[in-house]
C-alpha cells in the first residue's frame, strides 16, 4: 500500500515508523522521477533532499515552524508532503501549481523565491519578527552549497552571527551548483566532506591532549579559542563558527535518523547554528546522479534511458550566441566571457574548452561578475557577461555605477529575455528593456532571429562602450547565416516592408510575427510597414517618425513590461519629433506574468499574429486612440 498517498499534512508523516520511512522515500522518489520525466522540472536538486526534507518536517512543525527554501526549485518534496499531492501533475503547468513556493499556494510557503541566496535574509527576518512578538517556533534556512557562494548569503551570516537570535542554517551540500560548484568556499567545503581522515586526526590530537594530567583540558580550551592555526585544527566548520553560528556536521543527508538527531542539536542549542548537511544530487536515479547537471532543470525524458526528449527545431538563440562568441574568441584576443555559475545553460561551454585562461565563472555571483567585468573592460579586455535577463536584476546597480557611469566596454549577452515558460514570475526576463533603456551610454540590441544575433554580437565586440544584446529562451528561426559578419550601423532599424496604412513596429523575434500578421493584414486590404527596430536604444528616431507620419499609425510589440520598455521608447521619439499619431503598444501590463508555456503566456498577452492583425485592425478601422497604448485607455 502507498504510504505516501496517506500523507495530506506533515502531522501524518509523524504517525509513520522509522521503518516506514524508507519505502516512503522511495515512494516520493518514484512519484517525482515519473512526473517529472513528462512534464520537465527539476528532478537533481529534488532527488537529493529527500531524506532532509522528511527528516525537517519529522523534527518541525511547519507551518508554526518556519522553514525557508533558498532557490526554491528543490520544494517538490516539501510539497508532496504539505498536502499538495492531488495537484501535482500540474506542476509548472499553465494556471497549475508553482514549482517553486508561492505564499499563496500553501502556509507551508513561508517565503516566494526563484533566485539564489536570499533564504538566510528571510530567515533573518522571520526571526526577528518572532522575536519582538516574543514567539518561540523555529526558523530554518534551507540553502545549498551553490547558493552559498552569493553575495547576499554572506551578507546574511554577517548579520545573523551578531544577531545571536535562534536561527536555524541547513547547508544542503552536494558539491554542486547547477555545474560543479566554484570558488575558495567551495573548496573549503570539500575538504570537510572528502577528508573524514582529517578531522578524525584532529579528534585524535584533541584527545591526544585532554589525556596529559591536569593541564589537557585546559590547552584544549585555550587553543580552541586562539585565534591562530591550531584552533583551525581542531573545530570543524570554522569559518561559520568565527562568524558566530555554532557548526554542527558534517551530516550523511541520507540517513534520517543522523539528520534528525542534528536538527535536533541545533534547536537546543539555541541561537544561530549551522547544520551541514552532505547530499548527493539526483541520488536514487542513476542517470540525474550519473550526471546532475544535465537533470537539474530538465525537459520531459525516458525513464527508463534517462534520453531526454529533443526538440526537432533550429539550434537555439544561446546555442548560436555560444558557438558565435567561440568563433570571434579567436580573432579577438581580448574578449573575456563571463559566467554567474551557468556555464552550460549560457552557451559559453565551447568558449570555455577552447578558451580556459579566458573564462571566468565567478559562481552565483552576478554583482561581483558585473564590476569585476567593468574593471576587465577599462583595462582593454572585452568582457562578455552571459547572464540570463532575470539574473542581471540582481546587479543593477553595477551596470549603472561600475559600467555605465565609467562607460567601460561591456558586453550584457542577456539571456532568456522575454517570458521563459514554466519556471514562471521569478524566472521571466521581462523587464531589461526598461531597466537598461534608462541608463545613460547604454546601447541595446535584440536580433529578430539568429543570423542577426551573430552581426549583432559582432557589433557588440567592436563597440567601445557598454552595449546589451538580448534573446530569448528559444529555438532559432532556422534562417540561413551569413558568411562573413558585419558591424551593423549603431542605431538604425531594419525596413522589412513598406506599406502606407500602419506601421508595425517589433523588437527581437517579434518582428516576423509583425511581418505575418502584415501578409494577414494584406489579405484584407490594409497595407502595413514592418520595422525591425535592431537597436531599442539608440533608436532610429528618424526613420520611425518618418513612418508614423507615413501611415498615421503604429503598433509597437515587445516581449516586456510596457512601463519604460520598447514601445515607451517610441512614445517618447514620436513626442520629440512632434508627431501626433495613435499608438498601441502590445506587451505585458503592470502585473507579474505567471507560469505556462511560452506560447500559451504569448497568446494570453496577444503577443502573437492575431493579436496583431486586431490591433491594428482597430487603428485602421477609424477608432482613435489619441496617441496611447490601447491599455493605457
Ligand atoms: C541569482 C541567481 N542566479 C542564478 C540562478 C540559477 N540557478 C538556479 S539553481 C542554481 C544552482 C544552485 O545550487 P545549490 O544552491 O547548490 O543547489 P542544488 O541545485 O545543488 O541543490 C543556479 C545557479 C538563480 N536561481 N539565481
Amino acid at each position: 500500500m502507498s504510504l505516501l498517498a496517506g500523507i495530506n499534512s506533515p502531522a501524518d508523516l509523524k504517525k509513520l515508523s522509522d521503518r516506514d520511512m524508507q519505502q516512503l522515500a522511495t515512494e516520493i522518489r518514484n512519484e517525482i522521477i515519473q512526473m517529472v520525466a513528462r512534464t520537465g522540472g527539476h528532478l537533481a536538486p529534488n532527488l537529493g533532499v529527500v531524506e532532509l526534507t522528511l527528516a525537517l518536517h519529522l523534527v518541525f512543525n511547519s507551518p508554526e515552524d518556519k522553514i525557508v527554501w533558498d532557490v526554491g526549485h528543490q520544494v517538490y518534496i516539501h510539497k508532496l508532503l504539505t498536502g499538495r499531492r492531488k495537484n501535482f501533475a500540474t506542476l509548472r503547468q499553465y494556471k497549475g501549481m508553482s514549482g517553486f513556493p508561492k505564499r499563496s499556494e500553501s502556509p507551508h510557503d513561508v517565503f516566494d523565491t526563484g533566485h539564489s541566496s536570499t533564504s538566510i535574509s528571510a530567515a533573518v527576518g522571520l526571526a526577528k519578527a518572532r522575536d519582538l512578538r516574543s514567539q518561540k517556533h523555529s526558523v530554518v534556512a534551507v540553502i545549498g552549497d551553490g547558493a552559498m557562494t552569493g553575495g547576499m548569503a554572506f551578507e546574511a551570516l554577517n548579520h545573523a552571527g551578531i544577531l545571536g537570535s535562534n536561527l536555524i542554517v541547513v547547508l544542503n551540500d552536494n558539491e554542486m551548483s547547477i555545474a560543479a560548484n566554484v570558488g575558495a568556499l567551495s573548496s573549503y567545503l570539500s575538504r570537510m566532506r572528502i577528508d573524514p581522515k582529517y578531522y578524525k586526526g584532529k579528534a585524535e590530537i584533541k584527545r591526544g591532549l585532554q589525556r596529559i594530567p591536569a593541564i589537557g583540558d585546559k590547552v584544549v580550551r585555550a587553543v580552541e579559542k586562539a585565534k591562530d592555526g591550531l584552533k583551525y585544527a581542531l573545530v570543524p566548520g570554522v569559518l561559520f563558527e568565527e562568524l558566530g553560528f555554532s557548526y554542527l556536521g558534517p551530516v550523511d543527508g541520507h540517513d534520517i535518523g543522523s539528520i534528525k538527531r542534528a536538527l535536533e542539536m541545533a534547536r537546543t542549542k539555541g541561537g544561530p547554528v549551522l547544520v551541514h548537511v552532505l547530499t548527493t544530487k539526483g541520488r536514487g536515479y542513476k542517470p540525474a546522479q550519473e550526471n546532475p547537471d544535465k537533470f537539474h532543470g530538465v525537459g520531459p525524458f525516458d525513464v527508463s534511458t534517462g534520453e531526454v526528449c529533443k526538440n526537432a527545431g533550429a539550434p537555439s538563440y544561446t546555442q548560436v550566441f555560444g558557438e558565435t562568441l567561440s568563433a570571434l574568441g579567436e580573432e579577438y584576443t581580448n574578449l573575456v566571457a563571463v559566467t554567474a555559475a551557468m556555464p552550460d545553460s549560457t552557451g559559453l561551454a565551447k568558449f570555455a574548452a577552447k578558451f580556459p585562461d579566458r573564462f571566468i565563472d565567478v559562481g552565483i555571483a552576478e554583482q561581483h561578475a558585473v564590476t569585476m567585468a567593468a574593471a576587465l573592460g577599462l583595462e582593454g579586455f572585452k568582457p562578455v557577461l552571459a547572464i540570463y535577463s532575470t539574473f542581471f536584476q540582481r546587479a543593477y546597480d553595477q551596470i549603472v555605477h561600475d559600467v555605465c557611469l565609467q562607460n567601460a566596454p561591456v558586453i550584457l549577452a542577456v539571456d532568456r529575455a522575454g517570458v521563459v515558460g514554466d519556471d514562471g514570475p521569478t524566472h521571466h526576463g521581462v523587464f531589461d528593456i526598461s531597466f537598461l533603456r534608462h541608463i545613460p551610454n547604454m546601447v541595446i540590441m535584440a536580433p529578430k532571429d539568429e543570423n542577426e544575433l551573430r552581426h549583432m554580437l559582432k557589433t557588440a565586440v567592436e563597440h567601445a562602450g557598454p552595449i546589451a544584446l538580448r534573446y530569448p529562451r528559444a529555438c532559432g528561426e532556422g534562417v540561413k547565416f551569413d558568411a562573413r559578419l558585419v558591424k551593423l550601423p549603431l542605431g538604425k532599424a531594419e525596413l522589412i516592408q513598406d506599406g502606407t496604412d500602419v506601421t508595425l513596429l517589433g523588437a527581437g523575434p517579434v518582428v516576423n510575427l509583425c511581418r505575418e500578421a502584415a501578409a494577414a493584414l494584406e489579405e484584407q486590404g490594409v497595407s502595413a510597414a514592418v520595422i525591425n527596430a535592431r537597436f531599442i536604444k539608440p533608436l532610429d528616431e528618424e526613420r520611425i517618425a518618418y513612418y508614423a507620419r507615413r501611415t498615421g499609425k503604429i503598433v509597437t510589440v515587445e516581449d516586456n513590461v510596457l512601463a519604460g520598455g520598447f514601445g515607451s521608447a517610441v512614445l517618447e521619439a514620436l513626442d520629440k519629433y512632434d508627431v501626433k499619431v495613435p499608438v498601441v503598444r502590445i506587451g505585458y501590463p503592470d502585473e507579474f506574468v505567471a507560469h505556462g508555456s511560452i506560447s500559451e503566456l504569448h497568446d494570453q498577452y496577444g503577443i502573437n499574429i492575431a493579436g496583431i492583425v486586431q490591433a491594428a485592425k482597430k487603428l485602421t478601422s477609424g477608432v482613435q486612440t489619441d496617441g496611447k497604448s490601447e491599455r493605457e485607455n
